[in-house]
């Protein structure tokens, strides 16, 4: 059979950049360990009370192990429920230690939210109707900004919080 020399150019090429994808596909899921950041888990929108994680005293930071926290957070317009201080008030800000594994679990009860924590890779869709998780370990100490991406209404720009990395 003979092949014209550009068809085996376009050839090489296009078997090659499938290749190449391949390995990034593969680098990114078997090394990096990324993956979705929902495992499609549903949850109903007008009653998330009734999940464990989102009963309104459970919601915040919890230890759960050394150095393992877990953040409940619920998204509505326009805020983030992330839980109270220690003298009953709503708090805005999540503190951790520098170097914790930090499970973030979110949901919304009413649009869709986003949930970006600025300078470190936590960035999720927040859709009612389901649970966004996403573990990452806090590298860097400083205050990260807790933004919406996802514009959610005439409010969206008071939907913030901060992380602390202490
Ligand atoms: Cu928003």
């Amino acid at each position: 059979m003979h092949l014209h020399k550009y068809e085996k150019i376009w050839l090489v090429f296009g078997l090659g950049s499938l290749a190449l994808f391949l390995v990034v596909i593969g680098f990114a899921a078997f090394w990096k360990g990324t993956h979705p950041q929902s495992h499609i888990e549903t949850i109903d929108p007008q009653n998330i009370e009734a999940n464990e994680s989102f009963k309104p005293e459970n919601l915040g930071l919890t230890e759960v192990a050394d150095g393992k926290y877990v953040v409940n957070i619920v998204a509505s317009a326009f805020n983030y429920d992330l839980g109270k201080e220690e003298d009953g008030s709503p708090t805005k800000t999540i503190r951790v230690p520098k170097g914790s594994t930090v499970l973030f679990q979110i949901t919304t009860r009413d649009v869709v939210h986003g949930f970006q924590v600025a300078g470190t890779n936590v960035n999720m869709m927040v859709e009612p109707g389901h649970i966004s998780r996403y573990e990452t370990v806090m590298k860097n100490d400083g205050d990260f900004t807790i933004v919406c991406n996802e514009y959610c209404g005439i409010g969206h720009h008071l939907m913030f919080g901060t992380v602390e990395v202490y």
